[in-house]
């Protein structure tokens, strides 16, 4: 039998099988080896294929090839690599400008991990309903920057229910990750996008001590109208891996475009002479702040924090 696996919770994944039920499935413990680079050799969106033992309990005996996986490094310290989600169609940030605050560095080394492994990626800010003048003026800012880059970027709000259907027709037909900081409301979206099948995980997911729910396992969910929506535990930071120092560059479009204009071919865009990226920072066509991400991300490789 094969099926999508759909929640992943210690050793135990669930599985929506090709006849449309639910199976709960265990791993082939010879399984665990082949990945150890990787803190997690099955995730959600995974292909498999599953089968009954003796004793009828469904096992998982192979997993489909992936077509994409969202992948960060599982700690700072740590080389190993932790997969969000495989098969993805698109990567969805919920950033909110200060409840709590997302940082443009933060936004900006998501959105360079999801150019390395080709996933489009869309901006949503939400929390709207809470916001003063001045942080609905960043909402503009944010919007005028990463649209004019390529990233569609929505303002909503899951509590008022404020933008929401057009984030939902955005998503149809898609299988969507929604990724970002803890709190920002990502179950809370999803819980709006999906009410039939997310309310109930709100429910089970922990009751935190500060009074919130937090999510600690990813899952999917059908989305009404087609596709499906991943919610994933949340993160403080996108460690990035895979990647090397000269490929950074061409994960920001907008100075990937412009670099092709600098004197050297291996310009790093930091010091050189006749470097057009520089020049365009200096004259406004590149957003300071995506350059100052550029060269952050950059630092990090210079202190081998990547080797
Ligand atoms: N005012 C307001 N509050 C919201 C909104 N969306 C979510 N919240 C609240 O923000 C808190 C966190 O929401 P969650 O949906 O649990 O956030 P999360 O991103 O899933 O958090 P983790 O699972 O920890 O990663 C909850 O108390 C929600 O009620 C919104 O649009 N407006
Ligand atoms: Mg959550
Ligand atoms: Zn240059």
């Amino acid at each position: 039998m094969e099926g999508v696996v759909v929640k992943t919770s210690g050793q135990l994944y669930r599985v929506l099988s090709n006849d449309g039920s639910l199976v709960e499935c265990n791993l082939k413990g010879n399984f665990r080896l082949k990945s150890i680079s990787t803190t997690n050799p099955i995730v959600v969106g995974d292909h498999v294929c599953f089968e009954k033992n003796a004793h009828d309990i469904a096992m998982i005996t192979a997993i489909k090839p992936r077509i994409n996986e969202m992948v960060r490094r599982a700690s700072n310290l740590s080389k190993q690599a932790h997969i969000i989600a495989a098969n993805i169609d698109l990567a969805v940030l919920v950033v909110t400008t200060n409840y709590p605050k997302t940082y443009s560095v933060f936004i900006d080394r998501f959105l360079v991990a999801a150019e390395s492994f080709k996933i489009r990626a869309i901006i949503v800010i939400n929390k709207i309903d809470l916001y003063h003048e001045d942080e609905l003026s960043v909402v503009e800012q944010w919007q005028t920057l990463y649209q004019s880059i390529g990233y569609p970027c929505y303002a909503v709000s899951a509590e008022s229910g404020e933008g929401i259907s057009t984030l939902h027709h955005s998503l149809i037909g898609k299988i969507s990750l929604f990724s970002g900081n803890s709190g920002v409301g990502k179950s809370s979206l999803l819980n709006r996008l999906s009410p039939d099948s997310a309310a109930k995980t709100n429910a089970i997911s922990e009751y935190h001590n500060k009074g919130m729910h937090t999510t600690t396992f990813s899952e999917m969910f059908p989305l009404e109208g087609g596709g499906f929506v991943i919610d994933t535990p949340g993160i403080k930071g996108f460690g990035m891996t895979g990647m090397s120092f000269a490929d950074v560059s061409h994960y920001f479009p907008e100075i990937f475009k412009i670099a092709s204009d600098c004197r050297f071919y291996n310009c790093t865009h930091t010091h050189e002479p006749g470097c057009a990226v520089i020049e365009a920072v200096q004259d406004g066509r590149i957003d300071p702040s995506r350059y100052t991400s550029y060269l952050s991300i950059l630092d990090e490789f210079e202190k081998g924090k990547y080797r």
